[in-house]
């Protein structure tokens, strides 16, 4: 039996997702959208700007195509500041015009991959460049980037390729021949992966975010070919988003 890499986990993330009601919507007398519109900017810039909890970060994006309109991104310390914006948000006249149209819940993490000295010492981490990385990784800022990607995905579990079944020496290598990708793309893309085993349908979260959506997609269309996917990786659905601040969304329903 192989033993797990140690992971050390941070901030849990909701991704929380709504259609409108455009009939709904259209159909509203003027004086409960405005007050959807009130409530709603009211409770977006208050999650952005985190007055619920004593830290954490969130952010507010339109969905592009159908499988959503409205992606609200929370992270948060506890679940319990999560299920409390969930029902916080319920609570607004905006809500009344909404649906959930997905959701995902999974929590930042670092393993021991790159950073095993840092688990196999409890003491402080000697190197100050990867607590650093560690404490970006473990409470990360949403990047201020117009574009967001998210999906969920597993390691394979096929009796040819097999993930778990791999060496620790083995997967090491592998992530780091996929971490040499992905720094190329630094300044460009920058990714929030998140734990998701136990609290969610897949294994991870990941949610990517730049200003030019080219580059995500090239990012994701090298590490293709790179064995990490080529072989291990099963990814479910895809959604993109465009960032907008709460102030916008007036202007975001008025379409
Ligand atoms: O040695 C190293 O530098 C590796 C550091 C590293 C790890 C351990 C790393 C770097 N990742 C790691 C783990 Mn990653 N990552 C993804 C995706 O669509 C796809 O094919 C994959 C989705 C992207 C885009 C991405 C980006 N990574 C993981 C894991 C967990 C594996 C486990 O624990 O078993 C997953 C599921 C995953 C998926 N990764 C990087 C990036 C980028 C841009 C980097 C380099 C920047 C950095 O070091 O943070």
């Amino acid at each position: 039996r192989r033993q797990p890499p140690q992971t050390e986990e941070g901030w849990y993330v909701l991704h929380d997702f709504r259609s409108i009601d455009w009939d709904a919507w259209r159909d509203a007398p003027e004086r409960r959208r405005s007050q959807a519109i009130e409530e709603g900017v009211d409770f977006l810039t208050g999650a952005e700007s985190v007055t619920d909890a004593d830290e954490g970060d969130s952010a507010t994006f339109s969905v592009l195509g159908h499988k959503a309109d409205l992606l609200v991104l929370h992270l948060r310390p506890t679940l319990g500041d999560l299920d409390a914006l969930e029902r916080r948000f319920e609570q607004t006249a905006l809500a009344e015009f909404t649906e959930r149209a997905d959701s995902y819940l999974s929590v930042t993490e670092v393993s021991g991959y790159m950073s095993q000295e840092f688990f196999e010492d409890d003491s402080e981490v000697e190197d100050a460049s990867m607590a650093r990385y560690i404490e970006s990784r473990l409470t990360p800022s949403i990047p201020d980037a117009e574009f967001c990607s998210f999906y969920p995905m597993n390691k394979r579990r096929d009796p040819e390729d097999n993930w778990y079944d791999l060496s620790f020496d083995e997967r090491a290598e592998h992530l780091s021949s996929h971490g040499d990708i992905g720094r190329d793309y630094a300044g460009k893309v920058t990714q929030i992966i998140s734990g998701s085993i136990g609290l969610d349908d897949f294994e991870w979260g990941v949610t990517l975010f730049g200003d030019d959506p080219t580059d995500v997609k090239d990012l994701l269309y090298e590490m293709r070919f790179d064995p990490s996917s080529s072989r291990y990786a099963e990814f479910g659905r895809f959604l993109s988003a465009r960032r907008f601040p709460p102030a916008d969304l007036r202007a975001f329903l008025a379409g």
